[in-house]
């Protein structure tokens, strides 16, 4: 009977993954519930956008994360570890028009294909919790989030200049243009001015730079990209008066340091005082024409370093506060309205932007900071001076330290009533209206009696209407559809009309970690037993991509829940991780440059188990890494290497029966203590890489030296001198480790050894201390070549400390006495020769 060939002699993994995917899909093997009694943990991947296929950073996203999920698991936590859809956006409505699909038909096939791939990598996701952002279920509440955002003041509306990329035919946030364009085609970004809806992040600016400092767990880059982006910056607003009229212009400034040597004032094209200073001089029309030709210009274009610096002469003069003197007021590109105060001070001489312009137009310049130790003359600079240095020129703070003399300046501000200190961010509102169909519409109504109303929460979800045209470059295909605009008042019941607009699809993404926790719920945006228990998250994991937008919207959604009492911490995710990129030859995988590799190829060819384990060898999560068929090929081998080993022994394994008391304490010969050191040596190294670092490379690597232990074994030692239960300890130890990386072909090594129940529901696996410790060797140490002493050590002892233990010999001691040691010879594991003279 072959009834002992429980494993197929041919790695067949087409066979073993599809089977046991079935298997655990029935079992309900990653449904988690809460359990009070078992510490919990989050682990959550960013979830993906439905654009088609998974790719391969996709497959590494996810790959890492299920490492963690996994490892947790068998740590004895209870695990949350779902996946869903960031299903809302401008792709499906663009594969609309060319396609003439409908988005949803579009978007729901995408995930349909995208889920299925997942399946097939052997994700331990509970599939019960999947959300996708487009379904009204999961709508309604991103829309009751803004209704609560809503009466909180934080959501308004107000027009305003905003960036619009004409490609997509939609308003953007600060955060989506990239280098003056589109975050997602590139397209110059243009002004517009525009009735849009804005959500008050600026009100949380604080906290957001504040708290960053209780994310130990996140990438220190990463904070650092949030701080520049929050910007916070600490000066001073004064005022100076315009010459002749009653206006004053208040100026924003870091340096009032330099107070006593500014030299011309500048306003922004769009500041109010611009028309009505320049209004009936000789400079009006030439002025005009400028600030117009500004408007359509993006800030990046205005304010870019090496952009050409224009301005205008406004035919008018200022007084500076300090020292009485008059100086012209200028308008510059250079200046940006939506910042400080919407004007500055020009200080030439100590800031390079404004030594620049002086040059090209021929104003003055005045050194009022000298730097230590040298003189600076006007007429001799070739760059403004930015550094700090001793006051002068500066009426009664000459002298000064320019850094002493910023408080002592900012309190003669205050008290002469000049200005007054004041904090400015470079942080703006977030800027959420969309003018397209494929989002969450914003569920306001506009009513001719009162004004805008929000829909009540029991109206809720204002659904996207099915029917609708999408036509290139038309307007919103919302805003064209009347069954849909024309709606009665909630308040009165006169008609009135829905707001068009959709929501920016980064609020879908703000708060779908929290969905999770109770994704069934239709009475509430979420339970709050549930968000109790299983937020934070404790480990994030995505692109860095997301540094600044979705990490620090969410930021800003958590921390208004939290001031809610909705949920336990102010801060969503405890750790970070941030996964590099895949690059095939040097450059990452495009379409454009033809070097994508297709993750169902692979999974084809080798299967999921090798793919999974060749993504975590070939490089640590954060840092990039280089396809290789090779190393595909490599990991490839080693299954199948270790398969053929299990092959070996599960027959004979199973028949072992109960394992008897103390079988590892006596009659073990040397290559069984070596064999269980390596085992056991290899246990712990996996567990120190994969909790403490996530150098799942180097736990992989171990694995592999653990196998070929076992095969040296095999072949070195006598098959009837070979102890059964040291290889079935080291191979049920293999099975366990190899259970987080490759969970299929541990599944099957676990039931081939004839172990009943999954073995993902083991305990992660312990190591013996004391198989650990190392093999003892005996040191023969010499003083000038004749044996003095023999020192019995650890075979890894390093060189230092078998010098320090010979030295400390009295033996070794009375042979040198008072001579001077020359050098000394270490033969590793061997030999310590020391000469002395
Ligand atoms: C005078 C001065 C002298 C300045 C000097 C700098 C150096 P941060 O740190 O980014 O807040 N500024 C203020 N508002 C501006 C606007 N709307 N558009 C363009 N520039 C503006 O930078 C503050 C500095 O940026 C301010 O300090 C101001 O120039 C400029 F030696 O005032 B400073
Ligand atoms: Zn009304």
């Amino acid at each position: 009977m072959k009834g002992d060939r429980y494993v197929k002699e041919r790695y067949d993994f087409r066979d073993v993954e599809s089977k046991w995917q079935q298997a655990w899909a029935e079992m309900g093997l990653y449904n988690i519930d809460r359990d009070p009694g078992k510490p919990k943990y989050y682990c959550l991947e960013m979830f993906p956008y439905p654009s088609g296929d998974l790719h391969m950073g996709h497959v590494r996203n996810y790959t890492i994360g299920d490492v963690v999920a996994r490892f947790n698991r068998m740590q004895g936590r209870q695990v949350l570890h779902p996946m869903g859809w960031d299903a809302f956006g401008l792709p499906a409505e663009n594969a609309a028009m060319k396609h003439n699909i409908h988005p949803a038909q579009w978007t729901y096939s995408n995930i349909a294909r995208m889920r299925d791939q997942l399946k097939q990598m052997g994700m331990s996701y509970d599939w019960r919790r999947e959300v996708a952002s487009c379904k009204p279920d999961y709508y309604r509440w991103s829309q009751w989030l803004f209704l609560l955002m809503y009466e909180k003041g934080l959501a308004y509306r107000k027009k305003a200049a905003v960036n619009w990329c004409p490609q997509c035919a939609t308003v953007l946030a600060n955060e989506q243009v990239e280098d003056g364009g589109c975050w997602r085609c590139g397209t110059l970004v243009v002004k517009k001015e525009l009735e849009q809806w804005f959500l008050r992040i600026t009100s949380y600016a604080d906290r957001l730079l504040d708290d960053l400092q209780l994310l130990e767990g996140w990438p220190e880059r990463v904070k650092v990209m949030q701080e520049n982006w929050i910007g916070r910056s600490e000066g001073v607003e004064v005022g100076f008066p315009v010459k002749g009229m009653d206006d004053s212009i208040r100026i924003f400034t870091t340096r009032h340091d330099t107070l006593y040597g500014v030299t011309y004032m500048v306003l922004a094209p769009e500041h109010p005082l611009v028309p009505k200073l320049v209004r009936g001089t000789p400079h009006e029309e030439k002025v005009t024409r400028f600030v117009e030709g500004m408007r359509c210009l993006s800030e990046v274009e205005r304010t870019s370093l090496e952009a050409e610096k224009e301005g205008h002469f406004l035919g008018a003069c200022a007084i500076n506060p300090l020292n009485g003197e008059e100086v012209p007021i200028w308008v510059a590109n250079y200046v940006l309205m939506e910042y400080g105060t919407g004007a500055v001070m020009g200080v030439p001489a100590h800031d390079q932007r404004d030594f620049e312009f002086v040059k090209k137009y021929g104003l003055g310049l005045r050194v009022v900071i000298q730097p230590p130790g040298t003189h600076l003359v006007e007429e001799d600079m070739t760059e403004a001076y930015t550094e700090p240095g001793l006051m002068d020129k500066s009426g009664p703070f000459t002298g000064m330290s320019s850094t002493g003399a910023l408080d002592k300046i900012a309190d003669f501000i205050e008290e002469k009533g000049l200005g007054k200190r004041v904090i400015n961010y470079r942080l703006r509102d977030w800027l959420i209206s969309r003018q397209r169909y494929w989002g969450t519409p914003i569920p306001i109504i506009y009513c001719p009696g009162c004004g805008e109303v929000p829909v009540p929460a029991e109206d809720l979800p204002v659904k996207l209407p099915e029917d609708v045209e999408f036509k290139p470059g038309g307007p919103s295909p919302l805003a064209g559809n009347a069954g849909y605009v024309q709606v009665k008042c909630p308040g009165c019941g006169t008609m009135g009309q829905r707001e068009t607009d959709t929501m920016d699809t980064f609020i879908c993404s703000s708060w779908y970690y929290l969905r999770y926790a109770s994704p069934w719920t239709d009475k509430r945006v979420f339970e709050e037993e549930d968000v109790m228990y299983w937020l934070p998250v404790d480990q994030y994991i995505g692109g860095i991509e997301h540094a600044v937008l979705h990490l620090l919207y969410s930021r800003f959604f958590m921390k208004v829940l939290y001031d809610s009492g909705m949920v336990p911490a102010p801060e969503p995710f405890t750790n970070l991780l941030t996964q590099g990129m895949v690059l095939k030859d040097g450059a990452v995988m495009s379409k454009s440059k033809g070097n994508v590799v297709a993750p169902d190829d692979i999974m084809r060819r080798y299967g999921a188990d090798t793919a999974r384990l060749f993504i975590l060898f070939a490089s640590p999560p954060e840092k990039d890494l280089e396809w290789s068929d090779a190393g595909v090929e490599g990991a490839y081998r080693f299954l199948n290497r270790v398969w053929r080993l299990v092959n070996a022994y599960a027959g004979t394994i199973r028949g072992l029966g109960p394992q008897p008391e103390g079988v590892f304490e006596h009659g073990l010969i040397e290559d069984d203590i070596s064999l269980r050191r390596v085992v056991h040596r290899t246990v712990k190294k996996v567990t120190e890489d994969v909790s403490q670092r996530f150098n799942f490379n180097t736990a992989i690597s171990a694995i592999m030296e653990m196998v070929n232990a076992l095969y040296s074994y095999k072949e070195r030692v006598d098959p009837q001198r070979q102890n059964l239960w040291v290889i079935a300890e080291a191979i049920e130890k293999l099975a366990l480790v190899l259970a987080v990386f490759s969970p299929h072909i541990a599944e099957e090594i676990w039931r081939a050894l004839g172990r009943e129940g999954s073995i993902h529901l083991e305990a992660w696996p312990a190591y013996d201390p004391e198989a650990v410790k190392a093999e003892d060797v005996t040191i023969v140490v010499q003083v000038n070549g004749r044996v003095r002493e023999r020192l019995t050590v650890p075979v890894d002892i390093p060189e230092q400390a078998v010098r320090e233990l010979a030295l400390a010999s009295e033996r070794v001691k009375s042979n040198i006495r008072e001579k001077k040691v020359l050098k000394v010879i270490w033969v590793p594991q061997k030999l310590l020769n020391i000469v002395v003279s």
